[in-house]
Formats: structure tokens, C-alpha cells, sequence
């Protein structure tokens, strides 16, 4: 369905605990303020059978191998997609925090092949814009409450970190990297203007595919 007044797509991305709900929920209380119509969604979206059992194995209540967990979270997604198509060609802007990326780069740090991992993502709606939150790990460790779930692990999260940084070469025409020690003001502010930018410009783009 063509429509010219489709919502932004839009993606938060970066390591445990760097700030992307943090920044998720203050565009989203922005873009509210100014009256878009907007909805903020995340993955793993816990709320259905498929993210109850993501949550019992990120909060180490249930083993599963590599290839199925990774194969749910694909899934977790695919499940919510044409709700996502729907708000967006109905004008909706939506503002997801995590996203395919992090299916990828976490999986691939647990030592799966990268195009295994990529593969079922394919076909998944593309973000007009991803805004990865860089931060070197090591120091990540002393914010609030990091170490409670499965990933949160250093060794990791390094690896992770740079499966962000090569999503960030590889995609850069739509992605955006922010230094994520930056104050939360600052980080905001400069997301703010780009999302604002991106709004204006979002009617005259199809939506494409992964
Ligand atoms: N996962 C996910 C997969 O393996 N495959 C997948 O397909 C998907 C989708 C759960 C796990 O699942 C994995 C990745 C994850 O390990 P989650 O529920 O999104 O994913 O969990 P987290 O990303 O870990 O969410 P967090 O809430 O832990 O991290 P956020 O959202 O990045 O960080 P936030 O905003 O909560 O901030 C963390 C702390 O830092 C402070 C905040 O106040 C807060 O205390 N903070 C700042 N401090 C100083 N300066 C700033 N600029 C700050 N910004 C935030
Ligand atoms: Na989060």
C-alpha cells in the first residue's frame, strides 16, 4: 500500500545499558509534544508467547541452543511486523528500540556464521534511520543494574560492540553514530534535529526491505 503521509521508521541501537531507552523515550515524549503521532515499540517485545519464553532465557530461567534462540528473536519480530507496516502507512512514526542488528551482532558474538544469523531477518521492514549509542563496554560496566541478564557480560559486550561498529560502516547511509557518554541533554538534542529533518523528508521515501 503507497501512501504519502507514512510515519518515520525509527531505531535505537547500541550495547546494554549505553542509553537507548533513555533517549527512546525522550523522543518519543518530544515528538508527542509536538503533536506527531507516534508510537514507541521494542524488541524483544516481551508481551507475546514467543518473548515470554526470550525473557525466561535472558533472565536464565531456560536453556536453549544458539540457533533457536536466535531464530525466536527473528521470529518475536516477523510476528509484530505488519502492525508496525500498518501504523507506519497510516502516519504513524514509530520509534523502536533494538531492532534485526542486535539479532545479529549478539548471536554472531556467541559464534554463529554472521549470513546464518542475517538470513531470516531478510524481508523485515527497513529503518528510515538507525541511531547506534557507541560506548566502549569497559566503561558501561558502572551503570545502574548492568550484570543482572544473560548478556550482560564484558567479554561480550566487547565482542558485541564491534559487530555494532561494523553494521555502522556497512549501513551508514542510514545510520547515525552518537558518543553515548555524551549527556542525555546533548544525545537528545542532536537526535531531536535529525529525527525533525527525517520527518519532513519521510513522505517522498517507499518504505523498502532488508
Ligand atoms: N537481544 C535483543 C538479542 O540477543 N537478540 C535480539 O534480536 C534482540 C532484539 C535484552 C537483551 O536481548 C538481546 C540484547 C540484550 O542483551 P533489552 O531488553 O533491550 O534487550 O535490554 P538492554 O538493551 O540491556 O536495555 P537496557 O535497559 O539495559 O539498556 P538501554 O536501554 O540501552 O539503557 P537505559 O536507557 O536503560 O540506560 C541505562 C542506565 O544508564 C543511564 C540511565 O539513566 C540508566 O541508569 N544513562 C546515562 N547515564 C549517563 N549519561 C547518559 N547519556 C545516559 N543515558 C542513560
Ligand atoms: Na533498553
Amino acid at each position: 500500500m503507497e501512501s504519502n503521509k507514512r510515519g518515520a521508521f525509527i531505531v535505537f541501537e547500541g550495547c546494554d545499558r549505553v542509553g537507548k531507552s533513555t533517549q527512546s523515550n525522550q523522543l518519543f515524549e518530544r515528538l508527542k509534544d509536538k503533536g506527531v503521532a507516534v508510537k514507541k515499540i521494542n524488541f524483544p517485545n516481551r508481551s507475546t508467547i514467543i518473548g515470554d519464553v526470550i525473557n525466561r532465557f535472558l533472565k536464565n530461567t531456560e536453556e536453549l541452543s544458539n540457533e533457536v534462540i536466535h531464530l525466536l528473536f527473528s521470529a518475536n519480530r516477523w510476528e509484530c511486523i505488519s502492525s508496525i507496516q500498518a501504523d507506519l502507512m497510516a502516519g504513524t512514526t514509530i520509534i523502536c528500540d533494538r531492532y534485526a542488528y542486535s539479532g545479529v551482532v549478539y548471536s554472531v558474538a556467541k559464534g554463529l556464521d554472521f549470513d546464518w544469523c542475517w538470513a531470516p531477518d531478510l524481508g523485515l521492514l527497513k529503518p528510515d534511520v538507525v541511531f547506534y549509542l557507541k560506548a566502549n563496554p569497559d566503561q558501561l560496566a558502572s551503570r545502574d543494574s548492568f550484570g543482572n541478564e544473560r548478556y550482560e557480560k564484558l567479554e561480550l559486550q566487547r565482542k558485541v560492540s564491534e559487530l555494532f561498529d561494523h553494521f555502522n560502516e556497512r549501513e551508514s547511509s542510514y545510520w547515525h553514530q552518537f558518543d553515548a557518554f555524551e549527556t542525555k541533554q546533548e544525545l537528545h538534542s542532536k537526535i531531536s534535529t535529525i529525527t525533525e529533518n527525517l520527518l519532513l523528508q519521510v513522505a517522498e521515501k517507499p518504505l523498502e526491505r532488508l
